[in-house]
């Protein structure tokens, strides 16, 4: 008895053990990043319900099996290793009723998530559109009933709700803010639908769930969610053409974006360039990050950025241009000046 008390002993601290390290865990992951179980919208909150549900019955169902299997091991161990214990087969009543329970939880975990499914898949008919295209390695935002293009930061009113048509323009990808629920893969020469609404104002970050190459966990993007006040100000400025440089530092780099590889690559409506590689240009001031949330969006950075992007982001899409330092001054006087 007294061997039975010491192993279990042992084992208390060792199963002490085992719940702290996850525990630990957890609790980085929810001081840093988004998680599923902080919803901020009708959908997200859904889904951790459900996700609370299904986690309380597969909880259940491994405490009671865990103690059975404890109890069985302790009380039934082998004590005296010359005697065969008796052998016995099967137990019909035991084995019918753990399938039929089994069975049954599994019926019930179908019928929930079925329907959040439903309640959750379609969007609602006053849904804003707004067209998601995933690129190697940044977002593309399209509002077709806006005449909007920007990158990798989606600006929408809080509370109201938006219905994303989600495609890729080279190999799959997968759009996912965590925070407001479900995620959904971006798939060449396909348009899949899903729609996302948040109710509380604030920057909530997302990541391409699906690997797409070297880069695929530079691929971030943030939702900003904005008043409808601030949204109506952010449309308007938006739909406006490229801001004409007047320093002329800015205008020298107008310049040299116009008369290099640049234009080739990017838009900046209202100017010559029209290239549809990289992200619109037009309003890259008014962004708060660039190159797919990976650096805050400030002089000094995207002075970084134009000297050598591959060195940032590995795998880049957009080269190293050779520019000069003087270059690369104007070009950010330039390009900072576009709010
Ligand atoms: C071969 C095509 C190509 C050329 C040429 C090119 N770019 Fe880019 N550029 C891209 C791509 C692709 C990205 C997106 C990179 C990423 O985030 O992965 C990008 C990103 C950027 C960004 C960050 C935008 C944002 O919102 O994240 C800036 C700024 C930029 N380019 C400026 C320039 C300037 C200035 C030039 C000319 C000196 C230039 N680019 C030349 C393809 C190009
Ligand atoms: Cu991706």
């Amino acid at each position: 008895m007294a061997r039975i008390r010491g192993a279990a002993r042992g084992w208390a601290r060792w199963g002490a053990v085992g719940l702290l390290i996850p525990g630990v865990w957890l609790t980085g992951c929810a001081a840093q990043s988004p998680s599923i179980l902080a919803p901020v919208s009708p959908k997200g909150r859904a889904e951790a319900e459900l996700f609370w549900f299904i986690f309380l019955i597969t909880a259940g169902v491994f405490v009671l099996v865990e103690t059975l299997l404890l109890y069985a091991v302790l009380r039934f161990r082998a004590r005296d290793p010359h005697t065969v214990p008796p052998q016995i087969h099967g137990n019909n009543a035991l084995e019918i009723s753990w399938t039929t329970a089994t069975a049954l939880g599994l019926a019930v975990i179908f019928a929930m998530t079925w329907r959040t499914m439903a309640a959750t898949s379609a969007p609602p008919a006053d849904a804003m559109p707004v067209k998601v295209t995933g690129h190697q390695w940044w977002w593309e935002f399209e509002y077709p009933t806006l005449g909007i293009t920007t990158a990798n930061e989606l600006v929408i009113p809080v509370g109201r709700p938006v219905r994303l048509t989600v495609t890729s323009a080279d190999v799959i990808h997968s759009f996912w803010v965590p925070q407001l629920g479900g995620k959904m893969d971006a798939i060449p020469g396909r348009e899949n639908t899903l729609w996302l609404q948040a109710d509380v104002e604030g920057v909530y970050h997302g990541q391409c769930a699906e690997l797409c190459g070297v880069s695929h966990a530079n691929m971030r993007l943030r939702v900003r969610v904005v008043s409808d006040a601030d949204f109506q100000r952010w449309v308007e400025a938006q739909r406006a053409p490229a801001a004409q440089p007047v320093e002329p530092l800015a205008q020298q780099g107008y310049q040299v974006f116009m008369s290099k590889a640049c234009v080739g690559c990017h838009t900046i409506n209202g100017t010559p360039a029209q290239g549809k590689v990289g992200p619109n240009l037009t309003h890259v001031g008014s962004r708060t990050t660039i190159a797919a949330g990976l650096l805050e969006n400030t002089p000094e950075n995207l002075a970084r950025w134009l000297d050598n992007p591959p060195a940032i982001k590995p795998g880049s899409l957009m080269p190293r241009l050779g520019l000069t330092p003087e270059e690369i001054q104007a070009l950010v006087a330039y390009l900072s000046s576009l709010k």
